[in-house]
């Protein structure tokens, strides 16, 4: 049977050593399955840009999509979707923090017949042991804070909030989310799931990245996703809203 193609997505924010270590790794992961890469870069001064224009004239397939500036992770993502061209597209921080077998196993869950398949830092077989106490402190606020999102929404799952995701095109056409942060991770499980699609989790590794600096305000992001989770549940759980895929 002939392999689904796929689109994988890239938001980079000032990841040029990363995205040279994991373009070539993702082209030998891949290079099986018709594919392309699109990285969504917001203008990075490090030259994110130029060192993936280079990738691409050595392996080719690779789009650069250039934003004007820094606008957040979920609106680089939704270009990067909107811009896709294959049936299943899957997207993954690059700042090799996930694992390319895990990646290649979310393409693989999603051909058992789900709509959106996502990584999880938090379940069983799950592994994330940051190195640092700041990443400690980050992972315990990250952990508790998805068990809120699992209680208050009833979705049993316990990673809302991590970008290594595969979803059908079809269905990505219709969930049109609106947030442009960190949020906009949660806002597609929600959609999905109260839409009625068919959606799973995957137990993941996430590594602390060793390139680069995280772009993550935990101060900033934990309260706007409470925010968040409030008015989607609002809008979403109990108000019959459906999806046809
Ligand atoms: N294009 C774009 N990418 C971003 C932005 N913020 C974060 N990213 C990328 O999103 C991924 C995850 O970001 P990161 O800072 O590592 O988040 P953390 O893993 O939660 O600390 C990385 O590939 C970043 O380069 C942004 O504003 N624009
Ligand atoms: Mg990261």
């Amino acid at each position: 049977m002939l392999k689904p193609s796929l689109s994988i997505v890239l938001p980079t924010y000032n990841e040029k050593d990363n995205i040279k270590i994991l373009i070539p790794e993702i082209k030998k992961t891949f290079e099986h399955i018709n594919h392309e890469i699109i990285v969504v870069d917001d203008s990075s001064p490090d030259g994110t840009a130029k060192a993936s224009e280079e990738l691409n004239k050595k392996y080719g397939n690779i789009r650069v999509i250039v934003r004007k500036k820094k606008e957040g992770i979920g609106a680089a993502i939704r270009e990067g979707y909107n811009n896709a061209n294959n049936s299943i597209i899957l997207s993954s921080d690059s700042d090799l923090s996930f694992t390319l077998s895990d990646t290649y196993r979310l393409y693989e869950k999603i051909q058992e017949g789900y709509d959106l398949v996502w990584g999880s830092k938090y379940s069983k077989g799950s592994f994330y042991e940051p190195a640092t106490w700041q990443g400690r402190v980050k992972k315990w606020v990250s952990k508790n804070g998805n068990k809120i999102i699992r209680i208050t929404t009833g979705i049993k799952a316990n990673d809302f909030t991590a970008n290594l995701r595969a979803i059908r095109k079809d269905v990505w056409k219709q969930i049109s989310t609106q947030d442009k942060t960190n949020t906009f991770l949660m806002e597609m499980i929600l959609k999905c799931k109260y839409g009625g699609l068919r959606v799973t989790e995957v137990p993941v590794t996430f590594k602390a990245r060793i390139h680069g600096e995280s772009k993550m305000n935990l101060g900033i992001e934990a309260p706007k996703f409470l925010i968040k989770m409030v008015k989607y549940v609002l809008m979403y759980r109990f108000t019959g809203y459906k999806l046809t895929c």
